[in-house]
């Protein structure tokens, strides 16, 4: 592993443009349940047909909404892991030389965010932003828990999680916005997803046709695994903070000054 993880991060110090797609998989040790995982897993427990689509929304708003606020208030109690803060500083230390990072996500946590990653790309929305269906107005919701469901707006109408449901369009332009950026990456990360949900996954493919380097880090296997460069069968957590160690050097809380002129260690902290 260590000489695999020495590879990759050489790899990473050499690239200039790093496109990198996350998925459930990277919230996981933040506490954060998978769809997928086959007992905790979200849809192990619910059907995502009744749960994450506009038909059941207008079918049961009430039952919806309170299961998105119940996710909601879940996540406000977890806080970014290494995997995440590894990715914050990951960006930092490009950006500081110069070169060009994008993250793209599936999450609705914005826990990238609170890692003090900046400029996500979120391709399913997020649980904070609540919609009304009636006039559109959107409302950062960061409170306890509401005392009724769904929660009304002003106007009277409905309020929704500002999430993309199943069988509805992707924000155009963070879809445009991705696909822009894996068209030019030299550098491409498939980070914690079994993808398995298009348009997103089609990110990977689409990544697997250009010139760049695929890594793929899962603990378990996925449709595109065969084709990447390099999967690592291992936890986001564990496996990122060495890798981008391996490519800016360890970083040490004692200094935060970067040094990207001369060489290639960037001791910023996330
Ligand atoms: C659309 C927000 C136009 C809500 C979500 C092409 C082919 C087939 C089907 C389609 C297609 N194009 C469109 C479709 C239909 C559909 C689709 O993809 N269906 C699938 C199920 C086949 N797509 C849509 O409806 C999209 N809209 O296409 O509009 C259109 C409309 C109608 C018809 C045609 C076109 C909208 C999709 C977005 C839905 N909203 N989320 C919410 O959160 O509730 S999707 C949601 O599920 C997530 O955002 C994510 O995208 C997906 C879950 O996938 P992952 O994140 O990968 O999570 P998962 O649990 O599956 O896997 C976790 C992985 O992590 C595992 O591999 C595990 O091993 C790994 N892991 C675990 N621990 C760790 C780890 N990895 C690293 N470290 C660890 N510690
Ligand atoms: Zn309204």
């Amino acid at each position: 592993m260590n000489d695999l993880l020495k590879q990759v991060g050489a790899c990473l110090r050499d690239a200039r443009r790093v496109a990198i797609l996350t998925g459930a998989g990277i919230s996981a040790e933040s506490g954060i349940p998978t769809f997928r995982d086959a007992l905790t897993g979200l849809w192990a427990r619910f059907n995502p047909a009744d749960l994450a689509t506009p038909e059941a929304f207008f079918r049961n708003p009430e039952r919806v909404s309170r299961w998105y606020d119940e996710r909601r208030c879940q996540v406000a109690q977890c806080q970014p892991n290494p995997g995440h803060l590894a990715l914050a500083r990951l960006q930092k230390c490009m950006v500081g030389q110069g070169k060009t990072f994008a993250l793209i996500t599936q999450n609705v946590d914005r826990l990238h965010h609170a890692a003090g990653s900046t400029g996500v790309i979120e391709l399913h929305g997020s649980l904070w932003v609540w919609r009304c269906v009636a006039c559109g107005k959107e409302v950062e919701e960061r409170g306890p828990a509401f005392d009724s469901y769904p929660p009304c707006c002003a106007c009277g109408g409905f309020r929704r999680p500002g999430v993309v449901w199943f069988g509805e369009m992707l924000p155009a332009e963070a879809l445009a916005a991705a696909e822009r950026a894996v068209e030019a990456c030299d550098y491409f990360m498939s980070i914690g997803t079994s993808a398995a949900v298009y348009p997103a996954a089609g990110l990977i493919a689409q990544a697997l046709r250009t010139r760049a380097n695929v890594l793929e880090v899962n603990p378990e296997e996925t449709p595109f695994s065969a084709r990447a460069d390099w999967s690592i069968r291992g936890q986001s957590g564990q496996v990122l903070p060495r890798i981008v160690d391996e490519a800016f050097g360890v970083a040490t809380a004692a200094h935060h000054q970067s040094e990207g002129s001369d060489g290639n260690r960037c001791t910023e902290e996330s």
